[in-house]
């Protein structure tokens, strides 16, 4: 049997290096807003074989998976000590989530996990699932780990085993290993997601965006960005929610949006990533915007271009919930580079990259949403006309 377990063994772990070890180049000729790279740059094929694998010829003989992964997606991002970290998604193959860091040394390729996942703390009620953290550097001082935690419905009817709750997850740490849990956040709302911590202190107060949601999937009669503020952090409480940016009717967000990652602060604004979500005979379609906000009032849009900014491509149209980009971690780094990290169909992480300088010239130079067919006609003359001009 042993040569089995050895022959397996060697494969597995050539295979394993060529893959993490792998350069990855961008693409050519993109749309001069960022570019997008050639290979994903997480699958659930780079998580460590010490993790899949019992390595024991005694007791693996046959040197089987014994703990499945099944993606590794929606991951925020931070750049810690010179290394670019994501905070993945890790979805075993018992549909649970969990968070795992993944370093690389140069944002774009030689992604590899840390020894181990992150010992998320619990609450008093036990998560059921976690996902989906947003990490924010604050000026106080810590970095806060905020995730979507979900419960089963108590008031699910006898058989649901599919109703949820989605509440806010809130935790911070020094290092990224170790973790305090705190308090979930307490909103108006009976369900939230997307719920990002904003880095700087509001009218001294922390500043929360958020996704009041009627139930679990449907936004309902809530939905859009809210903003909100927070006396305390270890007891976080909104009471009141401004939607700053609404789900609309006909637009790329018309059933449902989410803020992305922590907004990036820049000369003319604050840069945020959101995601959007729009009805299909073929279901829901996920692609990603921006927009700006006032440096001086966090809830005054300033720009907004017009539809998506990333959009699913490719093989990034399908996996386990096709025809999504869902993006929450971005690094700014101090070049003025800025690595957009999103997840394609709930699968797989991707890179996209570009600078601020371009992605402020994209969000104040794009023209917004006329919100009629014959609106977008007169955007797309007005360019034809000014380029005639130049022949
Ligand atoms: O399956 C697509 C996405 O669905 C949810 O996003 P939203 O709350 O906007 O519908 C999230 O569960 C996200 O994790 C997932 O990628």
């Amino acid at each position: 049997m042993s040569h089995i377990f050895d022959a397996r063994l060697q494969l597995l772990k050539k295979e394993h290096e060529t893959l993490l070890s792998r350069a990855n180049l961008p693409e050519t000729n993109g749309n001069g807003i960022f570019s997008r790279y050639q290979y994903p740059v997480l699958t659930a094929a780079h998580t460590p074989l010490f993790w899949r694998y019992d390595l024991n010829r005694q007791t693996n003989p046959f040197l089987m998976e014994r703990f499945g992964i099944n993606a590794t997606f929606n991951a925020g991002a931070i750049k810690w000590q010179g290394k670019y970290l994501l905070a993945v998604r890790v979805e075993g193959m018992d549909r649970k989530s969990f968070f795992a860091i993944a370093e690389s040394p140069n944002g774009v390729d030689n992604f590899r996990f840390w020894d181990y996942p992150i010992d998320m703390p619990g609450t008093a009620e036990n998560d059921v699932n976690i996902y989906d953290m947003r990490l924010t550097a604050h000026e106080d001082g810590w970095v806060y780990g905020v995730f979507c935690t979900e419960r089963k419905d108590p008031a699910a009817p006898a058989g649901d085993q599919s109703a949820a709750i989605a509440q806010c997850g809130i935790a911070r740490t020094k290092d990224l290993v170790k973790w305090e849990r705190l308090a979930d956040l307490t909103t108006n709302s009976p369900q939230q997601r997307n719920v990002v911590l904003h880095p700087e202190f509001v009218e001294g107060k922390y500043a929360f965006y958020t996704r009041p949601q009627d139930s679990f999937i449907e936004a309902g009669k809530g939905g859009g960005i809210g903003f909100g503020l927070s006396e305390s952090i270890t007891h976080a409480v909104v009471n009141e929610e401004i939607v700053i940016d609404p789900k609309r009717y006909h637009t790329v967000y018309e059933a449902k949006n989410g803020q992305g990652p922590a907004p990036i602060k820049t000369p003319k604004g604050w840069l945020h990533l959101a995601h959007g979500v729009r009805n299909t005979a073929a279901g829901l379609r996920y692609t990603l915007y921006m927009f700006m906000t006032d440096l001086n009032d966090l809830t005054k849009v300033t720009h907004k271009p017009a539809g998506y900014f990333i959009a699913p491509e490719g093989e990034e149209r399908v996996g386990d919930v096709s025809n999504v980009a869902f993006a929450n971690g971005w690094i700014a780094d101090e070049d003025g580079k800025v690595f957009i990290y999103y997840a394609s169909s709930d699968t797989r992480m991707h890179v996209a990259v570009s600078t601020i300088e371009q992605l402020t010239d994209y969000v104040t130079n794009t023209a917004p949403d006329a919100f009629y067919s014959g609106g977008s006609v007169k955007t797309l003359n007005a360019i034809i006309s000014k380029n005639k001009s130049l022949q």
